[in-house]
């Protein structure tokens, strides 16, 4: 089947890497340094995942559980928090591990062997990009990637559709004719808002987000899978396989460009 499927565009925290817990361990180590008596524990942090963006989830933060401790200059305290916050967690990143999720390497060679282009669009701020991506690509990760969307180089983060479309303008390429692979809602609704068809691979916050095949995506999975290790298929349909590859990005590409043009044509 001729596969009009010409770039992969991959969300990073909880897609590529289980990071979100990492993330959740930095900020309340700023919250420390900063002698704040704030705690965010998993229970809590994942309520706040629903707002997208480090500095915006502490500001809602603060507007919502009023903590104690805040000064009349609080944009100033979310400014150097969040700053403490990335310093702590691109230290974590590069001291510790945080590997690829299952069939995420394998995925990108089979991509970049087939001619597909790989690209980034991301709410993490730019600078945790580098310690991720150098740990598991090398130094000179950036090559593997022909565009790099992430955190304030849009003015709406997810589920806004900017860094999709911020992303597709720096490929030169429509939505119909590249696929997101995305966690959450967030991700999802952003996707879908520009036009792309959206892969769910479930992270640890999101496991349960999901009760249901949602509008806009094209599968939900436990991960993206490797041969001998299959996925768990939560909503949709795999075509009786256990792990992604082009080909079957392919058949459900082109199965979603075609529900998409009879919604169009019965509309
Ligand atoms: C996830 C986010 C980010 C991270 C924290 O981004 O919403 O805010 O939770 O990183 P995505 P920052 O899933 O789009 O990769 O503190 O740098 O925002
Ligand atoms: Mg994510």
């Amino acid at each position: 089947m001729a596969c009009g499927l010409k770039a992969l565009i991959f969300d990073v925290d909880g897609t590529l890497v289980e990071s979100e817990e990492l993330h959740r361990q930095a900020f309340n180590a700023a919250f420390a340094r900063f002698h704040l008596p704030w705690r965010w524990d998993p229970h809590l942090y994942k309520a706040l995942l629903r707002i997208t963006g480090g500095k915006e989830r502490l500001r809602h933060y603060i507007h919502r559980h009023h903590p104690p401790g805040v000064p009349e200059d609080m944009e100033g305290l979310v400014q150097a928090l969040h700053r403490e916050k990335t310093r702590l967690f691109t230290e974590a990143v590069l001291e510790g591990r945080l590997p690829f999720r299952p069939g995420v390497l394998r995925l990108f060679d089979e991509a970049r062997s087939r001619g597909l282009k790989l690209a980034l669009a991301t709410t993490t701020s730019l600078e945790n990009l580098d310690p991720i991506f150098q740990k598991n690509l090398g130094r000179d990760w950036q090559q593997w990637f022909a565009a790099i969307g992430a955190g304030d180089v849009v003015p709406r983060k997810k589920p806004a559709p900017d860094i999709y479309l911020y992303v597709l303008k720096r490929l030169g390429l429509p939505p119909e004719a590249a696929m997101a692979v995305e966690d959450s809602p967030n991700g999802l609704e952003a996707a879908r808002a520009a036009g792309l068809p959206a892969l769910i691979t479930v992270s640890a916050y999101t496991r349960d987000a999901f009760p249901f095949l949602p509008r806009g995506a094209v599968a939900v999975l436990s991960d993206l899978g490797e041969p001998g290790r299959p996925f768990a298929l939560l909503h949709g349909e795999a075509g009786g396989q256990g792990y992604v590859d082009v080909p079957l990005l392919c058949h459900w590409h082109h199965r979603a460009l075609t529900n998409t043009l009879e919604r169009r044509r019965s509309s």
